[in-house]
């Protein structure tokens, strides 16, 4: 089974997604997803460039070899753009190799160790009416399990609320708060850390007196905090009984997580923007978070996020996979397979696609009652029709950014 065609396919359909087809001489066909938000052609040129030309003639079973081989021999390693580029090529020859057999891809990853994926979505509101509006209609779709994010008072507009601005730029394209934003220059978003350690426990407390102690409820710090004030929030929101708090302090320092972790017993997730085991291992090791926020998209694909969750079983610690829409359908179904065969999955994120999106990536999984599940057809159960595909071309789009009140700039 040799790869004799490799075709990198860009397309918006209601946001960027960069897809990779390999095509084998007997005529399978693999998918993988590039995707990185906001720097999505860096990966096109990556793939196009470099590693498609050593894609060519080569063994399509061969997916370890493969995937050392391209981590090893660029001698530049690791990074979200070549980790994606990986991770595309490692999911396609999966795609590939679970046709080849005849099933679907859970099937080779070990078979299912459950009968579905506990999902959960984002609900948010620039106040509590909205907020509480927001987890009706997520709890009536099914949601079983909730992320809040609300506005803060004296910020105008901040990270998991779909600002009035994001919203006219996506010509009225509501992407559930997925937040790049197409056709303009990076939106400015303000901050205010101390605003919103005040804020976010009387939100917290809100939600629980109305909709009371079962559901299992989440909250991102998107990488806002120092570690002294991440501890502070932990310890102020253990009475509302957090499913988990996410990337509360930027992602380049593990060590941070020890002193939150000293502080609080709210479970720590982390990890969207981690590419590889290695960016893992100190945390893992020391215990100092509950569950792995990466998707099979920005991790080196299956092969090396499955490295990951293995290592983190060990330690009891879960996947809770990243999957908002910047994420696409090939990239949810890779994590879909992954979730359902690993024996410590814990959640997977899960925002619905909008209808063009879901017109280009044709797909098999089922999500009744807040749970997922990839189906049963070989493979990874997508397929991407070209023509649709070709619809859309490429939007330049950006992500926002920070700045504090007196004009710095902050983490987003
Ligand atoms: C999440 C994430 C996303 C990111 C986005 C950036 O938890 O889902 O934080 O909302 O901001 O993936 O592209
Ligand atoms: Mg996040």
């Amino acid at each position: 089974m040799i790869i004799d065609r490799a075709e990198v396919i860009v397309t918006s359909p209601d946001r960027n997604f960069v897809t990779l087809k390999l095509t084998t001489d007997d005529g399978l066909t693999g998918l993988g997803d590039a995707t990185l938000n906001g720097r999505e052609l860096a990966v096109v040129a990556y793939l196009s460039e470099h590693v498609v030309p050593l894609l060519i003639g080569k063994d399509a079973h061969r997916i370890e070899d493969m995937w050392q081989f391209l981590y090893r021999s660029a001698y530049w390693r690791r990074g979200p753009v070549t980790m994606a580029a990986i991770a595309a090529v490692d999911v396609a020859l999966w795609d590939i190799k679970a046709k080849a057999a005849g099933m679907p891809l859970y099937q080779l990853l070990g078979g299912a160790s459950r009968t579905g994926l506990l999902t959960y979505g984002h609900a948010s509101g620039k106040d509590l009416p909205e907020l509480f509006d927001s987890i009706r209609s997520h709890l009536s779709q099914g949601y079983k399990a909730i992320r809040v994010q609300t506005g803060v008072p004296g910020l105008k507009s901040i990270y998991g609320i779909a600002s009035n601005a994001t919203f006219e730029a996506n010509k009225g394209v509501r992407y559930d708060h997925e937040p790049a934003q197409r056709g303009a220059l990076p939106n400015e978003e303000d901050w205010d850390t101390r605003s919103y350690l005040r804020h976010v426990p009387t939100v917290f407390e809100a939600v629980r007196n109305e909709f009371g102690p079962e559901i299992p409820l989440l909250h991102d710090g998107h990488h806002r905090m120092t570690p002294i004030q991440a501890a502070a929030l932990g310890k102020s929101l253990e009475p509302y009984d957090l499913f988990w708090l996410e990337d509360v302090t930027p992602a380049e320092n593990p060590e941070a997580l020890r002193l939150v972790r000293q502080h609080t017993t709210t479970p720590l997730a982390i990890g969207e923007i981690f590419n590889t085991v290695w960016d893992y291992q100190q945390i893992i090791r020391e215990q100092l978070i509950d569950y792995v926020r990466s998707a099979v998209t920005h991790t080196g694909g299956i092969s090396h996020l499955k490295k990951v969750l293995e290592y983190a079983a060990q330690y009891q610690i879960k996947s809770g996979m990243h999957g908002p829409t910047d994420i696409s359908p090939v990239g949810m179904a890779a994590a879909m397979h992954l979730g359902l065969s690993i024996h410590n999955f814990g959640i997977q994120e899960y925002m619905k696609h909008g209808a063009k999106t879901d017109a280009v990536f044709q797909q098999s999984f089922t999500w009744n009652d807040g749970m997922l599940h990839p189906g049963d057809k070989p493979g990874l159960g997508v397929t991407l029709d070209a023509d649709e595909a070709g619809k859309y071309p490429y939007e330049k789009a950006y992500l926002p950014y920070n700045r504090l009140a007196d004009g710095t700039v902050h983490d987003w």
